[in-house]
């Protein structure tokens, strides 16, 4: 399988998660602007969404959403979930809310958006990262690392670069997860640091 990404986008929660998983997997990496991947493919012949992340296996099924991605590796390697029914929906819980509340207020700061748009949505990431950090069972979301992880890691990539309000559990917990050799072998591959 083969997972398309862009250095330090969204995608970057997946590729650590698949070596998180130890699943065998190839990458190749998408220009976002030009929709061009790194082998010179038209990106969206394999994606008409055009946005990474895309998880092409090898029959030629193509998986998109962080979320599904994400469960479906941790699917493949289930200490990368909590256990149980309640468990599994925590963890969809956690995702959604990083995908549909966090990640969408980035938006400004991705798309030009005016100085007033990006202090209100700074000021609504630092509240949403300040609820996760306060529902936190340890060291990790759920206590041991889940698929979850990575992808709230991402989101405190961007909020450390774009200098915004990060609650002080979660610089240990960030600087925890790069420390990961999954975080480490993702992020040398894609050339970020
Ligand atoms: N709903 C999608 C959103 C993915 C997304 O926004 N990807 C961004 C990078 S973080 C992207 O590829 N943007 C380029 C574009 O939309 O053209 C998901 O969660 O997988």
């Amino acid at each position: 399988m083969k997972l398309y990404y862009a250095p330090g986008a969204c995608s970057l929660a997946d590729h650590i998660a698949l070596h998180e998983a130890g699943l065998p997997f190839d990458h190749e990496r998408v220009d976002l602007k030009t929709k061009v991947t790194a082998n010179g493919a038209d990106y969206r012949t394999i994606t008409a969404k055009g946005y990474v992340p895309a998880l092409v296996f090898d029959d030629g099924a193509v998986l998109t959403e962080n979320i599904a991605i994400l469960y479906w590796i941790a699917e493949q390697a289930p200490v990368l979930m909590p256990e149980g029914p309640l468990g599994h929906a925590r963890l969809l819980e956690a995702m959604a809310y990083i995908s549909s509340e966090i990640h969408k207020n980035f938006k400004p700061f991705f798309a030009r958006g005016s100085d007033d748009e990006k202090k209100a949505a700074g000021e609504a990431i630092t509240r949403q990262l300040t609820l996760l950090a306060s529902g936190m069972k340890g060291e990790y979301l759920f206590g041991a690392f889940s698929v979850a992880d990575p992808f709230l890691f991402v989101m405190l990539r961007w909020a450390f670069a774009f200098g915004l309000g990060v609650p002080e559990p979660l610089i240990a917990y960030f600087d925890r997860i790069k420390a990961r050799p999954a975080a480490a072998t993702a992020m040398a591959e894609e050339g970020i640091d």
